[in-house]
């Protein structure tokens, strides 16, 4: 069965020609997908043991004590009783997906890493996305970092790109990681809030930590609530290393560039969200898949040379720098596909072990002191998590190419080794497995020679010390509406710590050294008397990348959008079956919503099958609305009330909507002014395509002032 009829495999089994009809089960043969390890096997103990009553406890008498002899239901209980195992310290929430990588120009020059050697050479990855901050049941839409974690299972080993969707980090010192997590995770005494950062020992720690200043800028722009997985960048965030057959080496950034462009959810919406489906990002994801509109990626490199590293006026070892593309272009190596779902959360999302120091010939590291300490903590964690030193055994983290090794037994052991030399040298088994000395083609891993000398010192570089020209120049490179979501993210956040010589510090000590209007529009906010700075206006003439702002960065088209289709009854035919046809081979998805899941006939007097309805799946679901006409559209949604906040929340979000014929009276009805994005019209092909344009910028920009008034 492929993935498209698992996905319908619930509504299958609904049908009555699929049911059995002596028990009312569903058939084998629609079922063997499900679980084909056991589809038609007897059940058992773990040990092999058919079990003839899953039902009833083993009892002394119908109305007796349970026996302790009952080995069935310990065993299951017991089985059932060590079901979880921790969750991550950081990233714990998260979801994944499988797929492929593809080169598109092969990087020979740059790397004898052999899956970036040949164009149409794939590779299969297993990626997953996660937040920072919160717990495994978190929401998906809290402001926070996204991980985004590639494995790619290459011939010649497993290659971890352990990145994030910014491209900087909020420390330049690993042993630093454990003070920024405990101070950004809930707090100690009562473990409040979850998922967010709005308290008071995030805000504590990144006031006394002007290092952190460019990352928390990022945290608090819209990269921070992506509207989905699709649509974030993502960055390896280090320098690393790739070394070319020759034994050349280069310094590259990798970038991960979405098809679906970047686009985020507004605040408010994402705080919705979170409460009316926290699954929202994940749900996505598999939805996408299933639908068969693969979510893509291009790989991106930046090379430099070493002796160039502190050339830029920053260091290219420090972790809360940025390279700028307008400085060094992205030369895009690859695509990435995600195009299978996994078959269980648990055994492939949750044992999944990254590792930074996962990487095959061809790659090395760079000195970042962030990037050595986590090759320490990655393996360190998976001990403890999946508990033990065999958890590259588990069938999610096992490389495709064929591993050997002497290393044997510990916990959980899933190699049955044969022979009995587990050593090297031996002369027992000819000595193998053996070295591969290193070679320009699948030679062995050998590190880069690369030259070290100096003192044993405990001290921070003297290059690693400006902690806000970059800061100031992706402030400089936000658009209006984007800078205004910072001074927003910063104001809301700040609210909510208790100590206001915090919020003081923040404001005076860090914004105001990245750009002194910015520190005066949120210390208005905030109460802040700015007095000094009061007069303060930003340099204009300051550097900006234009390649850091999100309106730069939309797709051109509007494929994988979602749209909402609001039915009502009477309403017209052709027109939604135009509008189905219009979205669908332009790549976006089409919901039909109505006022309840019930079918309502339409203007042809046929039923038509609403997907949701407006209460299940409300306007922060969808990237836009179109409401056909009909002769009772009016009259049906003017009396909902969940109807017209439908209407209402998504002008308030920006989004784009088109009333047709009868439906453009909801608009004065409504109070809702019409501007590039609220389009009225009789004829469906103009309307569709000025909805279309408006889709394209995805949200209208030019209306958030005015949509302020509507009421959240
Ligand atoms: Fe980390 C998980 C990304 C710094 C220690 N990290 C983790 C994950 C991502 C990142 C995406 C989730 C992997 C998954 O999906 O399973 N981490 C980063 C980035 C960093 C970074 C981009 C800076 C550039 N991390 C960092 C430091 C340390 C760690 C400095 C420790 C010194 N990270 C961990 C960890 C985690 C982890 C505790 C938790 C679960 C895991 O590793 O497997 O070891």
């Amino acid at each position: 069965m492929n993935d498209q009829s698992k996905a319908t495999g619930s509504s299958q089994m609904a049908g009555s020609d699929t049911l059995d009809r002596a028990n009312g089960n569903p058939k084998l043969d629609q079922l063997d997908d499900f679980r084909e390890d056991a589809t038609g096997e007897a059940l058992t103990t773990n040990t092999g043991t058919r079990i003839a009553d899953n039902q009833n406890s083993l009892r002394a008498g119908e109305r007796g004590p349970t026996l302790m002899e009952d080995f069935i239901m310990r065993e299951k209980i017991t089985h059932f009783d060590h079901e979880r195992i921790p969750e991550r310290v950081v990233h714990a929430r998260g979801a994944a997906a499988h797929g492929y990588f593809e080169v598109t120009d092969p990087a020979t020059d740059l790397t004898c890493a052999s899956f970036l050697s040949e164009a149409g050479k794939r590779t299969p990855v297993f990626v997953r996305f996660s937040t920072v901050q919160g717990p495994r049941g978190s929401a998906d839409t809290v402001r926070d970092v996204r991980g985004f974690a590639v494995k790619f299972y290459t011939d010649e080993g497993n290659f971890d790109l352990v990145g994030n969707n910014m491209p900087v980090f909020f420390i330049q010192d690993a042993i630093k990681f454990p003070d920024f997590v405990h101070a950004v995770k809930p707090e100690p005494h009562n473990e409040i809030p979850t998922g967010a950062s709005a308290h008071d020992t995030f805000w504590d720690f990144v006031s006394l930590t002007p290092e952190s200043a460019h990352m928390v800028l990022w945290t608090m722009s819209d990269r921070a609530i992506p509207i989905a997985y699709r649509a974030m960048q993502g960055f390896g965030v280090h320098s690393f290393r790739l070394v070319n057959a020759e034994g050349q080496s280069k310094l590259v950034k990798f970038h991960w560039r979405p098809k679906a462009g970047v686009c985020s959810l507004v605040w408010d919406e994402a705080q919705k969200l979170a409460g009316k489906d926290p699954d929202f990002h994940r749900r996505g994801l598999w939805e996408d898949i299933e639908r068969g509109l693969y979510p893509e990626w291009e790989l991106g490199l930046q090379v430099m040379d070493e002796e160039d590293a502190q050339r830029y006026g920053f260091d290219l070892l420090d972790p809360t720098k940025l390279v700028p593309e307008e400085l060094v272009p992205v030369r895009v190596v690859g695509r990435m596909v995600l195009n299978r779902n996994p078959d269980n959360f648990f055994a492939e999302t949750e044992q999944s072990a990254f590792h930074i120091g996962h990487i095959v010939p061809g790659i090395d590291f760079s000195n970042d002191p962030l990037l050595q300490g986590r090759l320490f903590s990655y393996t360190d964690t998976q001990l403890l998590r999946l508990g033990g030193p065999n958890f590259n055994e588990i069938p999610i983290n096992r490389p495709l190419c064929p591993f050997h090794n002497n290393q044997r037994d510990a916990p959980h052991r899933q190699q049955i080794n044969k022979g009995r030399a587990a050593y090297e040298p031996n002369s027992i088994d000819g000595n193998w497995p053996r070295e591969t000395p290193p070679a320009a083609s699948k030679g062995g891993f050998s590190s880069y020679p690369e030259p070290l000398s100096g003192n044993k010192v405990r001290v921070r570089s003297a290059s690693f010390s400006d902690h806000f020209s970059q800061a100031t120049l992706f402030w400089r490179s936000m658009s209006e509406a984007e800078q205004q979501h910072i001074v927003d993210a910063y104001s809301f956040e700040l609210s909510k710590v208790e100590r206001s010589f915090i919020r003081e510090r923040q404001v005076k000590e860090i914004l105001a050294n990245i750009d002194p209007l910015l520190a005066l529009r949120v210390a208005e906010n905030l109460g802040i008397d700015l007095d000094s700075t009061a007069s303060a206006t930003s340099d204009d003439s300051a550097e900006v990348s234009p390649a850091l702002s999100q309106i730069n960065l939309l797709p051109g088209d509007i494929s994988g959008r979602r749209v909402a289709i609001m039915l009502t009854p009477g309403c017209k035919a052709d027109e939604v079956g135009s509008l189905i046809k219009a979205l669908e081979s332009a790549g976006a998805v089409a919901k039909l919503l109505a006022p309840s899941v019930a079918a309502l006939k339409s203007s042809d007097g046929q039923p038509m099958q609403p997907d949701g309805s407006f209460a299940t799946e409300p306007s922060i679901t969808v990237d836009a609305v179109f409401v056909p006409g009909g002769e009772y559209v009016l009259k049906t949604l003017q009396g909902d009330g969940v109807a017209k906040h439908f209407l209402m929340e998504a002008y308030k979000h920006l989004k784009p909507i088109a009333l047709s014929g009868e439906a453009a009276h909801l608009a004065s009805a409504l109070g809702l002014e019409e501007d590039d994005g609220l389009v009225t019209g009789d004829s469906f092909d103009p309307l569709f395509t000025r909805f279309e344009n408006a889709l394209k910028q995805h949200r209208i920009w030019e209306r958030e002032a005015r949509a302020k008034a509507i009421p959240a």
